[in-house]
């Protein structure tokens, strides 16, 4: 159906007129459908073009969810430099954002969640709101229904504890001395993914501190009746890893009121040096929020003064995430996404059919070859010999490029004619050196890291939040084995290797797990085009399988949608609403597999064109992006923009080396 939530008329001129007909009658039984894909991809190319910056990049607003807006608030207050102005904008952004039963989730539509509602409500509680007001009474008491602050995260117990909320003594502990165990060594910071590194170590200092601000207000509301003398699970018997890891945290409680004190200061020094070698140019920690928080924090507790150099430039940083709505809100970004939103979209607009030497592809590729990453990071500690090359996320971010940015940041540079082609080439091969020697040793890739797979650090009373590992995965190794078959290597072992696992790594059902998008839809949108780039036929059995499975998961309307529930409950994979980005994933995987002709396809392309705006922009409530699965999504507002032209502009256009030919191998 066409049903755009502006008001507006459906995208197909005076055909489409009337909003609600159903897509089969408009666009694909007429006949037209191939006119119809053609003018959605002329109005979504201008939209994008229109949304690129002076200095060739894109960057849609990254949303995820109110902690980001809660823990800003509290920091705030925590270092006292908060100022009504700010704090009201929070807070507007945080009450807009509450359910009507009182609580905030984490997605849209998602359910109610207890730590992001305890945090929200005691942000709004800073900013003035009055416990007995309807709204706030309704989540206090949702809380307490749920076991109240006892049943929260670490994370929201350990801001809670910055202000005597929660008992130090009630958290798990993180020593400082972590810094100084070897690479080799279980738990030695390398081991957690690079997100948790970035907020471990800081955090490891905050643990040793304990320090405690005074609270304006008592939070007794937030306490369930039934308090529980130890909020942590009974303990597990010694012979279970639960129970050797429950009796380590017991030892480091202990341990922390015997520590020598040269050791620890000693430890924190090192931490700090650690921390601050890490700050990136803009003053920001590894691009995300997080992260930086924890920094200030930490350096704050060592006595940095918030007018030293790194404490200023890194509260600007964080300045910088914040994002001002229309309506005087303010929302905090988790994580700014220039370089991934500028490479899809230079992707899209190719696809499209833009002249290769188009001004806004040649601009865009200048300026990701400007954001190439010449130095070691964190990466380098597993792979020490391997030559730096490859691309980040963020704007400044050096320290952690990743390995899907620079697959497809290639991809998209190898579409764009470069008026010095020899620059273009040395930066992509560069990029794909580094990135084949970023494999892992199960033949597959990760995000960030190679062989980031330690059993340990998920195993910590503390890791109960999010992913704390970063283990390869399919929809970063689809995107890489694409990558390395245009770039002519469809035939190299390590492509192989890749390809071989993908094999393995198929769901019974013909899907592919989406690590980093919502879900399985996202992985086989992934994998699928990297399978028949390297040169499967698709006439091969796991094509036939994916193919199948998406035909099967197709909504009425044309389109598909996948449920961030998918992460949780096994009905919900391959099951939601329908949205423009999903819609576009399942194309892709089709496209790729041969079925331009097929019913699937024409419906799923009609879909597009129905669902388009006036504007050529399409909606997109839905988060689809994914952080950590279930637990950190992703609201991408690119998202809804580039992969439908992507689908529309391959569906109009055919493949892309179809088109430009594919390098020889
Ligand atoms: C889509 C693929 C590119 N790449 C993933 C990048 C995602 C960018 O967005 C985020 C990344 C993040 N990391 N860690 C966090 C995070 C948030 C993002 C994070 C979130 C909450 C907490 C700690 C860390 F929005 Br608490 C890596 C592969």
């Amino acid at each position: 159906m066409t049903a755009t939530t502006d008001g507006s008329t459906g995208a197909m001129g005076p055909r489409a007129a009337s909003a609600n007909r159903p897509t089969d009658t408009t666009i694909a039984a007429a006949g037209d459908l191939l006119v119809a894909a053609e003018r959605a991809t002329a109005r979504s190319v201008e939209y994008l073009l229109g949304q690129q910056d002076a200095e060739g990049w894109w960057k849609g607003d990254l949303a995820t969810n109110v902690t980001m807006d809660a823990e800003d608030l509290l920091l705030r207050q925590f270092l006292g430099i908060q100022d009504a102005g700010t704090t009201e904008a929070s807070a507007l952004f945080i009450r807009g954002e509450q359910r009507a039963d009182g609580t905030w989730a984490t997605f849209y539509g998602g359910p109610g969640e207890l730590s992001t509602t305890i945090e929200a409500y005691v942000a709004l509680r800073l900013a003035g709101d009055k416990p007995d007001e309807p709204h706030m009474a309704r989540a206090s008491a949702w809380v307490r229904e749920r076991g109240g602050i006892a049943e929260s995260r670490v994370f929201t117990r350990i801001w809670l504890a910055l202000f005597g909320w929660w008992k130090w003594d009630d958290l798990p502990v993180m020593p400082p001395e972590l810094i100084f165990f070897p690479k080799w060594f279980p738990l030695n910071i390398y081991d957690f993914g690079c997100w948790a590194r970035q907020t471990i170590v800081p955090l490891t200092i905050v643990s040793a501190k304990r320090p405690v601000r005074p609270a304006p207000f008592a939070l007794d509301e937030l306490h369930s009746d039934v308090r529980r003398p130890n909020p942590s699970k009974p303990i597990a018997p010694l012979a279970s890893w639960d129970g050797v890891f429950q009796r380590l945290d017991k030892g480091l409680h202990a341990y922390h009121k015997l520590a020598p004190r040269s050791v620890r200061r000693t430890a924190m020094n090192a931490a700090a040096r650690w921390i601050i070698e890490r700050q990136e140019n803009d003053g920001c920690w590894g691009g995300i929020q997080p992260p930086a928080v924890y920094s200030v924090i930490a350096l704050h507790l060592l006595g940095y003064d918030i007018d030293h150099p790194v404490m200023r430039a890194g509260l600007e940083s964080l300045d910088r995430f914040a994002v001002r709505r229309e309506d005087g809100a303010r929302m905090i970004e988790a994580c700014q996404s220039p370089v991934w939103d500028t490479c899809l979209a230079t992707i899209a607009l190719a696809d499209a059919g833009l002249s290769p030497d188009h001004p806004a592809l040649v601009k865009a590729a200048d300026w990701m070859m400007n954001e190439e990453i010449a130095r070691p990071g964190d990466w380098s500690v597993r792979r020490p010999a391997l030559t730096p090359g490859g691309w980040a996320f963020e704007f400044h971010n050096d320290n952690y490029p990743d390995i899907d940015d620079t697959a497809e940041v290639i991809l998209a540079l190898r579409r764009v004619k470069h008026p010095v082609p020899a620059r273009l080439d040395a930066s992509v091969e560069r990029g794909a050196r580094w990135t084949m020697g970023m494999q892992s040793r199960n033949g597959a890739w990760a995000a960030f890291d190679a062989d980031n797979t330690s059993p340990f650090p998920n195993r910590l009373p503390f890791s109960d939040f999010g992913e704390v590992i970063d283990p390869p995965s399919a929809d970063v190794t689809g995107h890489v084995v694409e990558m390395l078959a245009y770039e002519g290597k469809a035939h190299h072992p390590a492509t192989r290797r890749g390809v071989e696992w993908l094999l393995a790594e198929q769901e019974t059902n013909g899907a592919w797990f989406g690590r980093w998008g919502v879900n399985y839809v996202y992985g086989t949108g992934s994998v699928v085009p990297a399978l028949t780039a390297a040169g499967l036929p698709v006439s091969h059995p796991a094509v036939r399988r994916a193919v199948t499975w998406l035909e099967s998961v197709q909504n009425d309307d044309g389109g598909w949608g996948e449920d961030l529930r998918s992460y949780r409950e096994e009905k919900w994979i391959g099951h939601g609403a329908s949205t423009a980005s999903q819609t576009a994933w399942a194309l892709l995987a089709l496209l790729a597999a041969g079925e331009q002709e097929s019913k699937a396809v024409e419906r799923g392309i009609a879909y597009l064109a129905d669902t388009q705006l006036e504007d050529g922009s399409w909606d997109e409530p839905y988060f689809t992006g994914t952080g950590f699965p279930w637990d950190f999504s992703i609201n991408y507002h690119l998202y809804r923009q580039v992969f439908p032209l992507t689908a529309l502009g391959r569906y109009v256009n055919g493949e892309p080396f179809a088109v430009h030919g594919r390098k020889a191998s």
